[in-house]
């Protein structure tokens, strides 16, 4: 039997509750220092520019998940690193992850007026003051990763920067919102779905895991496993997304639904319907567990995440 299987299947009902609750409770606690930390690093600027930073920090401090943050605090906990000194790598994410929604709601992308539950960043301000908007908080993730603040060694620095930077460039994260917007996207088959995917939203996911094993100095067999774990989780995530996208309402998602079928996406629920997309969950979450054998007890938190990403509701 699986690690995964193992995990779910023989916990007592009352112990897989605690272990439900426990996750809740520490994303939530991990989601709230992250906040106040997005909060200090972006204060409110008098003057003209001022605009931009206010329609940033509502870009930012509009409530969300913060998974991401989450993974890479939770990740680098594995490897012995305190959250203090993982959370400005996570805060540069979520500015990073941030920025992608602002954009991607602007009419010439998905055009969304509702984002985690609030009128979205052009609809508040203007188009432009959005597209700033995006482009300050994609810049200031730099900022925050260059400084010494976030870690003492330039090496490490560097490689984060790196990482950030390839996961959210045209090899990453931009490179599958280009994808997404093909003209061609409605042919695309399961393997191009999925490596669409992997791109648009599996990158950042990955680095936010890989940014936890990046300053816990993970060792290559380490590093390895949190690469596999992260690219099923990724996935996971985005098969759970296109199922709440049918399955979902506005009002529980914060967003519209049912968006995926009116722009005419390619989608996992469009390829293996929603049976077939909800056992494909099963089956990447089962296998990013499993990618976790090689650790003890401590990697219960990134374990516990998969059950969540896979049953959330928003
Ligand atoms: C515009 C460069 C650029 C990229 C946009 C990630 C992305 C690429 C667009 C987001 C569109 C979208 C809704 C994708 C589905 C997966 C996804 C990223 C959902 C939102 O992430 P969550 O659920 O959101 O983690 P919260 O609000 O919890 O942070």
């Amino acid at each position: 039997m699986s690690a995964a299987k193992h995990q779910r299947v023989e916990l007592p009902a009352d112990s897989r509750e605690k272990s439900d609750a426990a996750i809740v409770e520490r994303l939530q606690k991990c989601a709230d220092r992250t906040s106040a930390l997005l909060k200090e690093l972006l204060p409110p600027v008098a003057g003209p520019e001022g605009r931009v930073v206010e329609a940033m920090r509502h870009g930012c401090l509009n409530g969300g998940k913060r998974l991401r943050p989450f993974l890479a605090v939770a990740t680098g906990e594995l490897f012995g690193v305190p959250q203090s000194e993982t959370l400005r790598t996570a805060a540069a994410i979520e500015m990073v992850h941030s920025y992608s929604l602002v954009h991607d709601d602007l009419p010439a992308m998905d055009d969304a007026d509702l984002r985690r539950g609030e009128p979205t960043v052009h609809v508040v301000y203007d188009d432009a003051t959005a597209i700033l908007a995006g482009d300050g908080l994609l810049t200031e993730a730099f900022t925050v990763l260059a400084s010494p603040e976030t870690h003492p060694d330039s090496d490490v620095r560097v490689a984060l920067i790196a990482g950030l930077a390839q996961a959210s460039g045209a090899q990453g994260m931009v490179g599958g919102q280009m994808i997404d917007m093909s003209p061609d996207r409605e042919e695309f088959d399961l393997d191009g779905i999925t490596r669409l995917q992997a791109l648009k939203t599996g990158a950042l996911i990955k680095f936010s895991c890989q940014a936890g094993a990046i300053l816990g100095r993970a060792n290559r067999e380490q590093y390895s496993r949190i690469d596999a774990y992260a690219d099923d989780l990724g996935l996971a995530f985005q098969v759970v997304d296109d199922l709440l996208d049918v399955e979902g309402t506005t009002e529980a998602l914060g967003k519209p639904a049912q968006q995926d079928a009116q722009a005419q996406k390619a989608t996992f629920v469009g390829q293996l319907g929603v049976a077939g997309a909800r056992q494909k969950a099963a089956h990447l979450a089962e296998s990013a567990i499993a990618q976790l054998d090689v650790f003890g007890g401590e990697a219960d938190p990134l374990r516990q995440v998969v059950h969540f990403v896979i049953e959330r509701r928003s």
